[in-house]
């Protein structure tokens, strides 16, 4: 019997939350009992008791009724949870919403309002923006509002900040863990001290600061990838100061959450692959993290991948004991001796900047950037100077008046920090800036030649910047290079890695490889590229493996090749080959990768019966998987790699046709010198070059981007960007594909022999999609991320195109000549300098 009763009392409970009772309005004559739900007028959201992870308590909440994962945006009894299913939700007497866990007995959490007691009764409704509101039935009075309270999760449209006149402060707060709702460490929110700055804090110390908002963007987000999915509006008024994102088109179901363990995460809802998929999250690198460098020191990334601290002009490390040995949180201290007041000192600008934390800074919005360098030169206590709002050329003065905490550097944008130096110093900068001046000048007249030579003649003479060789000048950077402790031992070892990635790469014998290669026979050998050639091999073990044997003119030596190797060693990604160890022996260099059995792409995919077994899908996964690659060199590596030689025959294809890029990270571990190659060309194929790279040698994640848009279409048309010329034939494939666009023939595109097999509407918007890649101008490209967005979701309204550049043989279709060469110099130059190592 007793077993019986046992049985039957859950079915009966999981009977009753089946048929659970849906309200639109809850009011006084009515409850939420722990399996009621209340829904929003367009049953986007719903409101009722959930449970999380395998904990009997339950909590009321809200989530995404539309959404088969069960999503909650906000919880109402956080703190206080029910438990067991006895709990009921109702508008009491005085007309605050109230949770009870038993009938009479003290609310487990109330909306508290006092003002709701009045003579007027209350109804409380969910709306489609996922928003708890409670109104005055006669008045129309909003009383209270659930977005007034955030948990963890920010959705578009609800606010974030202070309400200067009520003191309302809204900012998320983390869960406990990912299935304890209880508040967290970690919080979100707008400091308004100073410059008003936000922050997201943990155990309540900055841990990330997102910075103030510059005009189009936060000073600590170099890149809003967001203008497609979200737009944000910034308030900062005597009434209160906020900010508020709204989704550019409203079907897109997007949001912010800031996880248990404190990274900002931004999802959207993919509905065809039915799951959340992320597309941003910060912080993002070692630099991100508050006062990584300690005071008066700025962060940098750039340099082999690992951050780097340097003292501001003027400053020297503070404990150049700890500095040396890689740990810089004791910052730096200006240098003894010098006087910086009223004793001829100035300003050294370091550029494309995250400028330091602003709290106690100084905003005055009247002054211009020239009278801010006048104020801020007159009072002997101001460190730094940088304009406040970057719209409109910059305008608007800020000025740092102690120590300069928490300065890092971007790759590509970024503000202009102006630290005030003493006498000498400012004479030693005033030189190598007039020097660096003329390296600029003379990299444009180079690029302006090597453009008139180009168009005069149909041979290729590509020009790379030679990179000014910063090493030793840092002492951190020269620990790096030259790691003592490799020197006998037999593999390479990161001294920086933590215990999480600590991954030896093997160093191998050059015997064990030339057995496995049968010596290197002919019969071995895959092919050959610009840096070597590629053999096959099998291990004593019978393992296959992949031998890539380096030209033997490199100018880098043995200690850097290895460190080079072992950095793009830890390099993993399902869409990327492994590397598994190295040789260097005899001046033989050799890279061991994984052997993939399946060909590469372009033996697929330019093969008349081969690419019969492309079919639509398995060409956009291919792309889908080539773009994810991408980003994870661009982005979400630790090194922010450039492939600069992206292009069907180096996407390898595993058995199951995955994708996977090959040959990143050769220039790194090629050294510069090697990029020119023995066939006196620049890294990269022409036909997948941007013009940018194509003619003046400068390279940024936008040259990426056009191989990636290159790729796209080729993979779309199973035509070769260059050998593509149908009725004029100077014409390549994007020039072909540009004409149809505009005649709105973009079908005839499509690679006939995929048949039925293609989507055509998702054809045609990764048309779209490659044509965005290839603009001609490189800021008018989208990044990586934004690519695997607009891939990923079909929702997503994709820009017009602008016109793209076409770099064929001789030719070079484009706008003209000096304004895009004139346009890429300063930034661009830097951006070589800065990413090309
Ligand atoms: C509740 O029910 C009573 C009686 O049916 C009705 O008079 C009253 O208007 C209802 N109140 C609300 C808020 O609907
Ligand atoms: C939840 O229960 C399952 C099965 O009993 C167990 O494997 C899992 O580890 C539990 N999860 C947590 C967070 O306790
Ligand atoms: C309501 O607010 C008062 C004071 O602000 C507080 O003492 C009380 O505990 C609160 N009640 C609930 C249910 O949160
Ligand atoms: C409630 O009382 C206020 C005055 O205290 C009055 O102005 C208002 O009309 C009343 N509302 C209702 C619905 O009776
Ligand atoms: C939160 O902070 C407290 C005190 O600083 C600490 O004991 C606890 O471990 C932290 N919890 C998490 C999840 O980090
Ligand atoms: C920066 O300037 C622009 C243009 O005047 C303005 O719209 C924006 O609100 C300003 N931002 C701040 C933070 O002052
Ligand atoms: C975002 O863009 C949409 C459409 O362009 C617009 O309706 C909305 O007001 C904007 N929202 C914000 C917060 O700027
Ligand atoms: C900003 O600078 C102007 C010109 O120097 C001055 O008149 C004004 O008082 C300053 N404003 C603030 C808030 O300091
Ligand atoms: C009026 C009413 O239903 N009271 C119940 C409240 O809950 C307790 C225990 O859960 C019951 O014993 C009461 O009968």
């Amino acid at each position: 019997m007793n077993t019986e009763k046992g049985l039957v009392y859950p079915l009966l409970l999981l009977f009753l939350l089946q048929v659970s009772t849906c309200l639109d309005i809850l009011d006084q004559n009515n409850t939420i009992k722990d399996g009621n739900l209340l829904l929003s007028s367009g049953k986007t959201f719903a409101l009722g008791f959930f449970s999380s992870g395998n904990s009997s308590n339950r909590y009321v909440g809200i989530w995404y009724h539309q959404v088969s994962e069960l999503t909650v945006v906000w919880v109402a009894n956080r703190e206080r949870p029910i438990s067991g299913t006895s709990g009921a939700l109702s508008i009491d007497s005085d007309g605050n919403l109230v949770l009870h866990e038993t009938n009479g007995s003290f609310p487990v959490w109330s909306t508290n309002v006092s003002s709701a007691s009045s003579n007027d009764s209350t109804t409380a409704r969910l709306t489609d923006s996922g928003n708890l509101v409670l109104v005055q039935d006669f008045s129309q009075r909003l009383i209270w509002q659930s977005f007034d309270y955030p948990t963890d999760t920010m959705l578009p449209f609800m606010k974030l900040g202070l309400n200067r006149k009520t003191g309302l402060d809204r900012f998320l707060t983390s869960w406990k863990s990912l299935e304890d709702p209880t508040p967290g460490n970690c919080s979100y929110r707008i400091d308004p001290t100073g410059y008003a700055q936000l922050f997201l804090y943990k155990d309540g110390v900055p841990y990330w600061r997102v910075g103030s908002w510059i005009g189009d963007r936060w000073s600590g987000v170099p890149v809003m990838i967001t203008p497609y999915i979200l737009n944000v509006s910034f308030v900062n008024d005597p009434d209160e100061i906020s900010i508020m994102y709204g989704t550019v088109n409203p079907s897109t179901i997007t949001r912010t959450v800031l996880s248990a363990s404190g990274s900002l995460q931004r999802f959207t809802w993919h509905d065809r692959d039915r799951q959340w998929i992320e597309y941003w999250h910060a912080p993002m690198d070692q630099c991100d993290y508050y006062g990584k460098c300690g005071p008066n020191s700025n962060c940098n990334l750039y340099i082999a991948g690992q951050f780097e601290c340097t003292c501001l002009p003027g400053f020297e490390p503070k404990s150049p004991g700890d500095w040396y040995l890689r740990d810089g949180s004791a910052g730096c201290v200006r240098r003894g001796g010098v006087s910086v007041c009223r004793s001829g000192e100035g300003f050294v600008k370091v550029a494309l900047v995250k400028v330091p934390d602003t709290s106690k800074a100084s905003a005055n919005m009247s002054l211009s950037l020239k009278e801010c360098e006048e104020e801020c030169l007159r009072d002997c206590s101001c460190t730094a100077y940088a304009s406040a709002n970057e719209s409109l050329g910059g305008f608007g003065c800020l000025t740092w008046h102690s120590d300069l905490v928490d300065t890092r550097t971007f790759a590509t944008t970024g503000q202009d920090l102006y630290v005030r130096v003493d006498a000498v110093e400012l004479a030693r900068y005033r030189k190598t800036s007039s020097l660096s001046r003329k390296a600029t000048i003379a990299i444009v007249l180079v690029s302006v030649v090597t453009a008139l030579l180009l168009a005069s003649s149909f041979s290729y003479r590509l020009v790379i910047k030679k990179r000014k060789d910063r090493r030793g000048h840092n002492p951190l950077m020269s620990d790096i290079m030259n790691p003592t402790h490799l020197d006998g031992s037999r593999s390479v070892k990161d001294p920086d890695d933590g215990p999480r990635g600590n991954r030896d790469v093997p160093l191998l014998d050059l015997s064990t490889i030339a057995s496995a290669t049968n010596n290197f026979s002919i019969l071995s050998k895959l092919g050959q590229g610009g840096f070597g050639s590629v053999y096959k091999g099998v291990m004593d073990n019978g393992t296959e493996i992949a031998v890539k044997r380096l030209s033997k003119h490199s100018g880098q030596g043995v200690e850097e090749f290895k460190n080079e190797v072992r950095l793009i060693a830890k390099l993993q990604h399902r869409n990327l080959v492994r590397l598994l160890g190295c040789c260097v022996e005899e001046d033989e260099k050799m890279l061991i990768y994984e052997f993939l059995p399946n060909k590469s792409l372009d033996a697929f995919l330019f093969d008349t019966t081969q690419r019969l077994t492309l079919d639509w899908r398995k060409r956009f996964d291919i792309a889908s998987g080539v773009a994810r690659g991408l980003l994870y060199l661009h982005q979400d590596s630790r090194l922010r790699i450039i492939h600069r030689d992206l292009k069907a025959s180096n996407i390898l294809l595993d058995a199951a046709m995955n994708p996977k890029i090959s040959d990143f990270g050769m220039a790194r571990i090629c050294g510069a010198d090697q990029i020119q190659g023995n066939t006196n060309r620049v890294v990269g194929t022409y036909g997948y070059m941007s013009p940018e790279y194509a003619m003046g040698g400068i390279f940024s994640i936008k040259s990426d981007v056009y191989s990636f848009g290159v790729l796209l279409l080729e993979i779309i048309s199973g035509k070769r960007n260059t050998a593509y010329h149908p009725e004029n034939p100077s014409y390549n494939l994007i020039g072909h594909v540009w004409e149809l666009w505009n005649e709105g023939n973009c079908e005839d595109v499509i690679d006939e022999s995929m048949g039925d097999s293609c989507a055509k509407e998702e054809a045609l918007r990764c048309i779209q999609i490659g044509l965005l890649c290839v603009q001609e101008l490189a800021e008018d490209r989208p990044n990586m991320s934004t690519i695997v967005f607009m891939l990923a979701n079909r929702d997503v309204v994709l820009a017009s195109p602008k016109r793209p550049a076409y770099v064929v043989k001789g030719r070079y279709h484009g706008g003209n000549l000096s304004a895009s060469n004139g346009t890429a110099s300063a930034n661009d130059v830097t951006i070589s300098m800065v990413e090309g190592r």
